[in-house]
């Protein structure tokens, strides 16, 4: 598969400042993408409000697919592929969403997953009806059918990807349920992904001041390296002006996903530029999906910026994992 074409991702880095006095300098972890936004109500081949938060995935044929979230002008949201063979412009975007009946106020937030044993992508998404929103799956060979699998997360829960395979025999899903402890990422187990149990907290939001405090949640899928699952996450911070949205890092162990092995104390990316400061909801930055270029290394992380639009912020896996290891606590997924 080709990797994005990463030319021209050089302006506008994102400076990271260190926490650790006497820690290496200020270095970016991401790098916005100069054409940003890349995709907008105005690229759209049908009335909309809004694309954002989207799932993505590098398809067989080297294209980049990003499955969109589309809010148009009913306030529902439904989703809609766009196809680019540089994973940057020349979107071929299908001419109408996709039909999910079911989810009678919409669906939200797609997580893509390619499962080899299954030969098939698993779609975890948020399905909002009147119960509220909660976690919905689907597979398919092509983003052109789907197997629906209906509501696997009762509401109110949100933020799920599928891990890409089983762990000790089973599937694994990241989630973020509401429950009275609060809005913390968890995991659960299925043999067959229909039936889910052993229910576990992975990473409590944080408490008090701190950047991640009171409500987190898994942004793309979790990806797998030699050092553990490294997964983004996004943690709200409430202020009087409104929550901003910002992008943390943590790592978990390869076999048992729900023990931390790293937490990250600041957030590493953040609403900064224009695009993701102002829009319909003000300072988020949101991302759903990501693809890893041939080098192993790259990451196109695909983000949906003020709840209006979606951007590209490139980065290093190698690098996120050296950051996590002089910038983050060990073993600490509780709050505190
Ligand atoms: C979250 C989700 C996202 C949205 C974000 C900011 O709860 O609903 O879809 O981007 O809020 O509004």
């Amino acid at each position: 598969m080709n990797p994005p074409d990463s030319t021209g991702v050089a302006a506008e880095a994102v400076i990271l400042k260190q926490q650790k006095p006497g820690a290496c300098a200020d270095r970016p972890l991401f790098t916005r993408h100069p054409g940003n936004p890349l995709l907008s109500q105005d690229n759209w081949p049908y009335p909309i409000n809004s694309v954002l938060n989207a799932g993505a995935v590098l398809l067989p044929d080297g294209d980049t697919l990003l499955l969109c979230r589309v809010e148009d002008r009913s306030g529902l949201s439904h989703l809609c592929a766009a196809r680019s063979t540089n994973g940057i412009d020349k979107w071929r975007i299908d001419s109408k969403p996709k039909e999910f009946p079911e989810e009678i106020w919409g669906i939200e937030d797609p997580r893509i997953t390619y499962v080899p044993e299954l030969e098939q992508y698993a779609v975890a998404y948020t399905s909002f009806a009147r119960g509220g929103p909660g976690v919905s799956l689907a597979l398919t060979k092509d983003f052109r059918s789907f197997e629906r699998f209906g509501v696997i997360m009762s509401p109110e829960d949100k933020d799920a990807a599928l891990l890409p395979r089983r762990i000790g025999g089973r599937w694994a899903l990241i989630h973020r349920p509401m429950t009275a402890l609060g809005a913390h990422m968890w995991i659960s187990y299925s043999p067959d992904l229909r039936h889910w149990g052993s229910h576990k907290i992975i990473l409590e939001a944080r408490r008090g001041g701190w950047w991640d405090a009171n409500k987190i949640g898994l942004c793309s899928p979790p990806i797998e390296t030699a050092e553990g699952w490294l997964m983004i996450y996004h943690g709200v911070r409430q202020t009087a002006s409104g929550s901003i949205y910002r992008l943390g890092l943590a790592l978990f162990d390869l076999e048992k996903p729900e023990v931390c092995l790293r937490r990250g104390n600041s957030w590493i990316f953040g609403p900064e530029a224009p695009y993701e400061r102002n829009g319909d909801v003000n300072d988020v930055v949101f991302p759903c999906g990501q693809t890893i270029g041939t080098d192993g290394d790259t990451i196109n992380l695909y983000y949906g910026a003020a709840d209006s639009c979606i951007a590209l912020a490139t980065g290093s896996i190698r690098g996120l994992l050296s950051w996590l290891n002089s910038n983050g606590s060990q073993a600490d997924s509780r709050a505190f």
